[in-house]
């Protein structure tokens, strides 16, 4: 077994293993083959004597035939053909820059515009040889902080661990940042976003971080918010750019971009460009995703459910927007559908009893549990089932791997995770942070949600499958756990007002007697910590495929945006539709 889990976890709540003995109870309990008819009747009972819990969703702001009409003219030859013009002059930008910054500054304006995925090969040997020649570290001078944190960042971006000391030369024999690169403002933003790509331990980096951000702050307060620097500065305030979710970026990044007053044409018709043609094809994906929603009939029958196909939709577009991986999208949209509404079974509507079934039959993976459930759940049981049994179908065909064992595995371990959260809740248990953790990263459905990731991603055998789920790489525990943090920091208190598992933010205050503020503060730092976890599993280059390395990553971007003001997730009306509406409606 891989030791080096349990060490670099250790620093962090340690995270168990879906199979260690936390819900083991549950599965114990249910060693017969076939529920008994007593445990039927308490299930199948009089219903009016049920008091549920309402969680009051509204119903979705968007319109099913609103999402069949849309349509896109970016589609077909011209395009292409205009698209592969303008990609090859491009290439031949790259190839003429002969300066090192100059080089750097085109491979950050094609990331920052959502192109570099086109110029990938030219992007990476640029940098290995960068990297190959010590570039950064004979070059770096007290002079070009700018230049320095640029080449750094777009270094580490990629898995090349740069030395944080290349920053020693901006600091004074006191060891503080100098104070005439205050005024650097160039280099203080890139120093800001280069910090974020450390580790634990990086001490420098993490005085740059706090350094830059108070620096930047007070530029903020008196600068003029209309210039390109400025929007600039402000927006990477809000949330650093290795935090982000990429097409956000882009979409935002391009329309800055336009109003910079030396920006190059050539990359401004092609970001455009690009990015309608790729929402082109998000499009269909959505469409199939929604008319595989509408079959289902669970946003309509399931009235204590959320239906939120859009929101499910985005994530999927969040996690992996390549155009090329449509099925990828589309599956994820499906299992996003259905990880909510089973999630609003748990935390909304069932009751204990119900729950205890619904666990089994799905534990079991077994239409012969069906009988006992009530009608509700039955529709439940059977999507799910039908869903799941469809896309290890795929799978089979298209990769020849059985996948149904771990799918069903993922989904039996969710379910666990949610019923344990049920049963603290209805015995009024508050569990330490430590264990709420232990459990919480597995009900926030990012090891569920990679697995079946997995197999379309990296096709992997089935041995090499259920070894990965038997310890989870380092990358998936950490993006799991910014997950469930941001998740917690964003839904928690409309949870507890409807009556909900007491989650981070309520543990932590119950162990430590912290305030609200505090804890969430306390929150927010394991997110901090978290990340450099991630930034480190990324350079030890983990047995694991750069697609799902990538998908990690961003479930943990998309996230942060998507619960970025509170609930985007549940409430579709705010920012949430802004944001559907930049991404998968409107061209550019
Ligand atoms: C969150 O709902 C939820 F259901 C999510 C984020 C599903 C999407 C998951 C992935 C894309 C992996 P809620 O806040 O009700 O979840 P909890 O676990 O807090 O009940
Ligand atoms: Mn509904
Ligand atoms: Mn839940
Ligand atoms: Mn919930
Ligand atoms: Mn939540």
């Amino acid at each position: 077994a891989p030791t080096h889990l349990d060490s670099s976890f250790s620093a962090l709540p340690t995270l168990a293993s879906p199979s260690r003995p936390l819900v083991e109870s549950v599965s114990s309990k249910n060693s017969r083959s076939v529920p008994t008819k007593g445990r039927c009747m308490v299930a199948t009972g009089d219903d009016d004597q049920i008091v549920r819990r309402s969680a009051n969703y509204q119903t979705s702001m968007w319109d099913y035939d609103f999402v069949q009409s849309l349509t896109s003219k970016y589609k077909g030859e011209p395009y292409i053909a205009r698209s592969e013009k303008l990609k090859a002059s491009i290439r031949m930008m790259l190839a003429n820059a002969s300066k090192p910054l100059d080089q750097l500054e085109l491979i950050d304006t094609l990331e920052r515009l959502g192109l570099s995925y086109h110029f990938v090969d030219e992007i990476k040997s640029t940098l290995k040889s960068l990297f190959d020649e010590n570039h950064i570290e004979n070059t770096a001078t007290a002079h070009d902080l700018y230049a320095t944190a640029l080449e750094f960042r777009l270094l580490r971006q990629r898995g090349y661990l740069v030395p944080q000391e290349v920053f020693n030369h901006f600091k004074d024999e006191q060891g503080n940042f100098r104070a005439c690169i205050h005024d650097d403002l160039k280099g203080m933003l890139n120093l800001y976003e280069a910090s974020y790509f450390l580790v634990e331990g990086e001490n420098i980096l993490e005085d740059a971080r706090d350094f830059t951000t108070k620096t930047l702050e007070n530029y903020v307060k008196k600068c003029n918010p209309t210039e390109y620097l400025s929007e600039l500065v402000s927006h990477a305030l809000e949330l650093p750019l290795a935090w982000r979710m990429l097409r956000l970026e882009a979409h935002w990044f391009i329309n800055l971009y336009e109003t910079k007053t030396d920006m190059e044409p050539v990359l401004l018709e092609l970001a455009k460009l690009d990015f309608n043609m790729v929402q082109a094809v998000h499009q269909e994906d959505l469409k199939d995703s929604s008319r595989w929603w509408k079959i289902t009939g669970l946003g309509e029958k399931l009235d204590f459910a959320r239906d939120r196909l859009m929101v499910y939709f985005l994530w999927s577009v969040g996690i992996i927007f390549e155009p090329q991986f449509g099925n990828i999208r589309r599956m994820l949209a499906k299992i996003n559908s259905l990880i909510t509404t089973v999630d609003d079974v748990y935390d909304v509507h069932g009751t204990l009893d119900e729950l205890e079934l619904f666990t089994d039959a799905i534990v079991r993976w077994d239409l012969n549990f069906m009988d006992c459930l009530p009608d509700y759940m039955k529709l439940c049981f059977f999507a799910l089932f039908n869903s799941i049994n469809e896309i290890a179908y795929d799978i089979l065909r298209d990769q020849g791997v059985d996948s149904l064992p771990c799918l069903k595995k993922a989904w039996g371990d969710l379910c666990k995770s949610y019923l344990l959260e049920a049963k603290w809740y209805y015995s009024g248990y508050t569990p330490t942070l430590q264990e709420y953790l232990d459990n919480a990263w597995i009900s926030i459905a990012v090891p569920l949600a990679i697995v079946h990731t997995y197999f379309y991603g990296s096709n992997p055998t089935t041995e090499e499958a259920s070894h990965f789920m038997e310890e989870y790489p380092d990358i998936i525990r950490w993006s799991s756990l910014i997950l469930r943090l941001a998740d917690d920091l964003g839904t928690s208190s409309d949870e507890m007002k409807r009556g909900d598992v007491s989650k981070s933010i309520q543990c932590y205050m119950y162990e430590t007697e912290a305030s609200e503020e505090e804890a969430r503060d306390h929150i927010k730092k394991l997110i901090s910590n978290a990340w450099k976890k991630i930034n480190a599993s990324q350079f030890s280059n983990p047995h694991i495929s750069q697609t799902i390395m990538g998908v990690a990553v961003n479930l943990a971007r998309t996230a942060q945006c998507i619960y970025q003001y509170g609930d985007g997730h549940a409430i579709e009306h705010l920012e949430t539709k802004d944001r559907v509406m930049s991404l998968l409606i409107k061209p550019l």
